[in-house]
């Protein structure tokens, strides 16, 4: 197909979701979650075995919150074509599941790398009166907003924004996990790069979740399946404690405010946020064997 050779632009993403979405209708819906400040969609895949039901169960992957991390996109999008492709070999994994991708939260950002600079992290929020644009989506969710590791000032690479979820792609994410909180029991937050598997918290150093036990035993399983492929190697801990604290991120908000309970933040390989195109598919296929593990431990809540 070629699609996992190169990165495609937002439009070539859209009509891939859709494309899908039309070639297997009883399985696959596209939605869009709301619109970027550009007025970009904010699209959203739903897969399970009969669209016509209701799963009890929610899987919920994002990814590409960060313009710049190419790669993320293509893995979840891999995987909602994998999964479609091959359904029959899934049916375990699927039972009483909906997976729902988001694969493209920050399409603004991703435009704007892909024409202008090839590093830009945060959305393309506008501010009249400054020069400096962009908020860190990943700094303005709901959860010790602007606590730490967060800026206030509007040129960092981590400002958090004017008030948590300001952000018109933050809320419609926001949005959508309300609606379903009780539904969902996975949160994935696919981000590049570095290898790592993080559960909560992130907000600060020696904070950690009563159910530190299951989330860091889910994602060893996870880890042990990316390796099987070529041997790539994760770490696993909170990113306060082996990267960097960092509040106002989908992870804490996931878990603290919303009770999900397995709820990540997951790195992927990377040189300096790049893949180059001969190694997608690869990391796609060996992030592909991780998302499935992280997915059959949704069937045990
Ligand atoms: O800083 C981030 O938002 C993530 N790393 S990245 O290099 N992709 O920007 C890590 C977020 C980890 N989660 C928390 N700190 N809560
Ligand atoms: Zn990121």
């Amino acid at each position: 197909r070629g699609f996992f050779s190169r990165y495609p632009r937002y439009n070539e993403i859209l009509s891939f979701m859709s494309g899908l979405a039309s070639r297997y209708p009883q399985f696959c819906r596209y939605e869009s979650l709301g619109r970027s400040n550009e007025g970009r969609h904010i699209a959203g895949l739903s897969i399970s075995l009969n669209q016509r039901v209701r799963p009890r169960r929610v899987a919920y992957i994002q990814a590409a919150a960060h313009g710049r991390e190419w790669i993320t996109s293509q893995t979840v999008l891999y995987l909602a074509y994998e999964l479609l492709s091959n359904l029959r070999a899934f049916q375990r994994v699927l039972h009483d599941v909906e997976i729902f991708l988001v694969p493209l939260v920050n399409p603004d950002g991703y435009e704007y790398t892909h024409t202008t600079d090839r590093f830009w992290r945060k959305n393309r929020r506008r501010f009249v009166g400054h020069s400096c644009t962009g908020v860190d989506i990943n700094r303005n969710f709901g959860n010790h907003w602007n606590y730490q590791g967060a800026s206030q000032n509007l040129c960092s690479e981590v400002y958090s924004g004017t008030s948590p979820n300001s952000e018109p792609e933050t809320s419609a994410v926001v949005r959508y996990l309300q609606f379903n909180r009780h539904r969902v029991k996975l949160s994935l937050d696919v981000h590049s790069f570095g290898k790592f598997i993080f559960y909560p918290y992130g907000y600060a150093k020696n904070t950690v979740p009563p159910t530190v036990g299951t989330l860091r035993a889910v994602a060893q399983r996870a880890a042990n399946q990316i390796t099987r492929y070529r041997g790539t190697r994760y770490t696993i801990g909170t990113s306060a404690s082996i990267l960097y604290e960092a509040s106002g991120s989908l992870d804490d908000f996931a878990y603290g405010n919303l009770g999900i309970p397995l709820s990540y933040t997951v790195e992927l390989p990377g040189d300096e946020f790049h893949v180059a195109s001969f190694d997608i598919i690869h990391v796609c296929k060996e992030t592909f064997a991780g998302f499935i593990e992280f997915i059959r431990h949704v069937s045990l809540y």
